[in-house]
């Protein structure tokens, strides 16, 4: 029963105890000065009480020490907690250079996420401990949020956008998953769970679940079968630009503005390609809003970030 319903969960993740850390001084900080408060309010009230019904209190008129003694002393324990919050904060929100990269799609009321060997489970996560794994989540409904108390990560995940997040798990174990933004009817259910593995038996695992396809082959095949190869080929002549070796550069649009050539861009590109075009092409692409998913989507964004990374060679 207790653990089902621990009052503090278990820390396991390399960036938990560093949160644990900022939260365990707010609390002293609040109880310290909570308790000092009631204490002083008992302390005076007795030591200062009215003894006899003529007696009347002197007047204050103020005094600049005092206002400067108690102006910074919460100042500066405010600012504390800002720069050690601000330090921790964004050491969280960079991942490691070696991460790996797991796909999330939320859906009422269920989380499905991909492997990048091509693993799919629902509401569970398999994960090796020691490895930082990179998040990058969308919805296909409404606005969820993905949240690990043992890691102390939580990112909500929007439909029609995409966020990221990364945890790197220290202790093998079982954690839960919740959704933690009201999603509807069944949102207590869009629950799961996470399991940090040995490396060894997370290779076990591995290769014990059906692989089907790894997202980058996946995202190939779609480009071939949704004919975006026809016009996004290498050959010259070709009517779109060459998407090869483009992820996570820039892209000049032909209003002159620049972007970056990032998920969002392709997930646009795809839905609405109308909205932003390529400087030195003609808005020809179709769109393609309502024939491919948002699995898929992220699907050709893998294979996308693929072949940048590979200095342009498919696979
Ligand atoms: C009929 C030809 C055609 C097809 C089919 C097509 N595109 Fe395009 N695409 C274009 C053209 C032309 C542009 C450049 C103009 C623009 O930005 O809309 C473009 C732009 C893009 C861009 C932005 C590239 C940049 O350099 O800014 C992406 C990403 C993209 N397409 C992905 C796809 C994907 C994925 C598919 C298949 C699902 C696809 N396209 C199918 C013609 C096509
Ligand atoms: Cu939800």
């Amino acid at each position: 029963m207790w653990q089902d319903f621990p009052l503090f969960p278990p820390s396991a993740s390399t960036n938990s105890g560093a949160i644990d850390g900022i939260y365990l001084y707010l609390i002293l900080v609040s109880v310290f000065f909570g308790l000092l408060i009631a204490g002083l309010i008992v302390f005076f009230s007795i030591r200062y009480r009215r003894r006899h019904a003529a007696e009347r209190g002197a007047y204050i008129h103020g005094s600049v020490p005092l206002e400067i003694f108690w102006t910074s002393i919460p100042l500066g324990i405010a600012m504390v907690a800002f720069a050690w919050g601000a330090v921790v904060y964004f050491d969280a929100s960079k991942p490691p250079a070696d991460v790996m990269d797991v796909y999330v799609t939320g859906k009422q009321w269920m989380w499905r996420l991909q492997h990048p060997q091509g693993q799919r489970e629902i509401n569970d996560l398999h994960v090796p401990i020691g490895q930082p794994v990179r998040l990058t989540m969308t919805s296909e409904d409404v606005i969820h949020s993905f949240f690990i108390p043992a890691f102390r990560m939580k990112r909500d995940v929007l439909p029609g956008r995409y966020t990221e997040t990364w945890f790197e798990a220290t202790k093998p174990g079982e954690y839960h998953i919740f959704c933690a933004e009201y999603c509807g009817a069944k949102h207590s259910e869009m629950i799961g769970t996470i399991y940090v593995l040995e490396p060894e038996e997370y290779e076990q695992w591995l290769s014990g679940a059906p692989a089907g396809e790894t997202p980058v082959a996946a995202g190939a095949k779609l480009f071939e079968a949704q004919r975006c190869d026809t016009c996004h080929g290498t050959q010259s002549g070709a009517r779109g630009p060459d998407l090869a070796g483009r992820f996570g550069t820039g892209v000049r649009l032909d209003n002159g503005r620049n972007v970056v050539f990032d998920e969002a861009y392709v997930r646009e590109s795809i839905l609405r390609p109308q909205s932003k075009i390529s400087a030195g092409f003609e808005p020809l692409m179709p769109t393609y809003e309502g024939q491919i998913g948002e699995e898929q989507i992220l699907q050709i964004i893998a294979y996308l970030k693929s072949i940048a990374d590979d200095g342009g060679k498919a696979q």
